[in-house]
């Protein structure tokens, strides 16, 4: 630690940290527009200038290492005076529409800085420099309005270092700096996965799911439709951010009855459908294993996943699992299975999901997701949106009895649950294969070696005699420097996990903001809770699968179970 004068008084800090990491770390609130803590330092806005004694001019408090003895000052009038030009400037070329701006008041930066710092229109003759550029809506998860771009680069650095893409870059037309896409061309035609982590670091609404609040607003209120609400493992661990509970609450019941008050007919569990694949894809591990063909065994549950392999590494599409991902496979069940022993017209049925995750809004709209001319899912809303959504329609939540799922569709073992964290599909079908290869002789509960958020793991196990090399990664850069060795040869497995957000589905792109490491950790943390606390945890026991099964589906990789739960990719 280091000894240095902040605003008159005397703290220790940590050695090696910046100015304002040291400062925000000892509660001294330092404005920042383009800083991130998952981001390297990019200095570009400027605004968390601060005074350095003996430094004459002000130094970015982002970028300057602190070291002893320096005496630091971060609210004087000089610094007052810089904090008011950068955000003027940035104003006179940013549109007035905060009312339909899709970034909600108090979660937009830029707004809260105006806020705090007073900077209003009546103190600055705001003259209007904005040049209309084009919003791409070509996107079925992500729109982009460079309208209200701050130029902050945060989304260049995720895209590009985090998840290793780079689908934007800085250019300058007509003398003024813009971010586009690398080849000029609308998102949707880029390399873009939809994963949304470029969504969550933007300060601004330049950056922002393709909204469904609307048509979420209206199949709710048709009562001429039977709508049923899935809801994906991590909304449970999360949505309560949004409503000032700590990240990892268990919010389940509230959710349900707060999905309910909105007017869902019928409210059921994407846990029950992530059980379902597990029996799918076990069995597809089992067949493969025999057979030694197509390892390892990709998982196929994350959509940005997915389109990665899509773009690149067509060569390992035989690999990834036949298996729909659970939020289709239960559309596909709710549209059949359901409706069936419901005696519903399946044409009724609006099938809507909420997902901590904006490419499966882009999954939600492929093709071929679809059973006898259906859509699996009809409308995908992310954690952010259903908080919109239920704090526009004043739903108490916070005071919300718990209620539990509907029938059918509704149960979900804690093994579903920890699909949401990194390592949990892999530890799920463990349970569940071991189980299966032992004759029921092995009943491990606890896999910790493929537990943790670090971006690539590797075990290896024996189960029957059998040896089992397994890998489990996330983000999509880290799933890119894996499936480099694998495609080399200098790499072998037989089955591996992979979620294209960092830290798997609670670091989804539609997760609840702010979302950093440590926020990933406390949701992490809170799954495993919620799986030690289910009374069942391995997905094979879960009683309305295993109904599913015996009165529908027959067994795991039927005739009638590929119809509707296996899919086919397309390079
Ligand atoms: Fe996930 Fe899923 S676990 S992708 O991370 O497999 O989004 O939460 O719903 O579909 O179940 C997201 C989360 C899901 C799916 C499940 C899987
Ligand atoms: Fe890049 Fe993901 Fe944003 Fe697409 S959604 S631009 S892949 S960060």
């Amino acid at each position: 630690r280091v000894k240095v004068v902040i605003n008159e008084k005397e703290v220790l800090v940590p050695e090696g940290s910046t100015i304002l990491e040291a400062c925000r770390g000892i509660d001294v609130w330092i404005p920042a527009l383009c800083y991130h803590p998952d981001l390297k330092p990019g200095s570009n806005c400027k605004i968390c200038s601060v005074e350095v004694e003996g430094i004459e001019n002000l130094v970015e408090s982002c970028s300057t290492a602190i070291r002893e003895g320096m005496i630091i000052r971060t609210q004087t009038e000089k610094i007052h005076a810089k904090r008011e030009e950068i955000l003027s400037t940035i104003l006179e070329n940013h549109p007035n529409d905060c009312l339909t701006c899709m970034k909600a008041s108090g979660d937009c930066e830029l707004q809260n800085l105006c806020y705090v710092m007073d900077v209003t229109r009546e103190d600055h003759s705001f003259q209007n420099k904005i040049v209309e550029t084009y919003i791409d809506q070509s996107s079925d998860a992500i729109v982009r309005d460079m309208n209200k771009c701050i130029l902050c680069e945060r989304c260049i650095q995720m895209c590009e270092e985090v998840q290793g893409i780079g689908v934007y870059t800085l250019t300058e037309q007509d003398g003024r700096k813009l971010i586009v896409t690398k080849d000029g061309k609308p998102l949707s035609e880029t390399n873009c996965i939809n994963c949304g982590q470029c969504v969550k670091v933007c300060p601004v609404g330049a950056l922002h799911e393709k909204s469904a609040i609307h048509d979420a607003y209206k199949a709710l209120r048709d009562s001429r439709k039977h709508v049923v609400v899935q809801v994906a493992p991590a909304i449970k661990n999360t949505l309560g951010e949004e409503f000032g509970l700590a990240p990892g609450t268990d919010v389940t019941g509230k959710v349900v009855a707060a999905l309910k008050r909105l007017g869902a007919d019928k409210v059921f569990n994407t846990d029950f459908s992530a059980d379902v694949t597990i029996m799918e894809e076990g069995t597809e591990l089992l067949h493969r294993l025999e057979e030694g063909k197509n390892l390892p065994l990709l998982t196929s549950c994350s959509p940005g996943w997915v389109k990665f392999v899509e773009h690149n590494f067509p060569q390992l599409l035989p690999n990834v699992s036949s298996c729909k991902s659970p939020q289709q496979m239960f559309g596909a069940l709710a549209k059949s299975y359901y409706a069936e022993i419901t005696g519903i017209n399946p044409q009724d049925i609006i099938s809507i999901s909420i997902m901590p995750c904006t490419a499966k809004k882009f999954e939600a709209r492929r093709p071929e997701m679809e059973v006898n001319g259906l859509r699996d899912v009809d409308i995908v809303l992310t954690t952010r949106e259903l908080a919109k959504l239920l704090k526009l329609q004043q739903v108490p939540f916070l005071q919300l009895k718990d209620e539990a799922f509907d029938e059918f569709l509704g149960t979900g073992t804690g093994a579903a649950r920890i699909f949401a964290a990194s390592g949990g599909v892999m530890e799920a079908a463990l349970r569940t294969v071991a189980h299966i290869l032992t004759n029921g002789e092995i009943n491990t509960l606890d896999y910790h070696a493929v537990r943790g958020l670090e971006g690539t793991k590797e075990a290896e196990l024996e189960i029957a005699g059998k040896k089992l090399k397994v890998a489990i990664v996330n983000g999509t850069m880290h799933a890119k420097n894996l499936f480099e060795k694998v495609v080399s040869g200098e790499a072998e497995y037989h089955f591996v996990e992979v979620m294209g957000c960092p830290g798997g589905c609670l670091g989804g792109g539609g997760a609840p903001i702010p979302d950093y490491k440590q926020t990933r950790e406390q949701r992490k943390e809170g799954l495993y809770n919620s799986d030690s606390a289910n009374t069942i945890r391995r997905s094979h026991e879960n009683p309305d699968v295993q109904k599913l099964y015996d009165t529908y589906l027959t067994a795991p990789g039927s005739h009638k179970a590929h119809k509707l739960l296996h899919t086919h990719y397309t390079d």
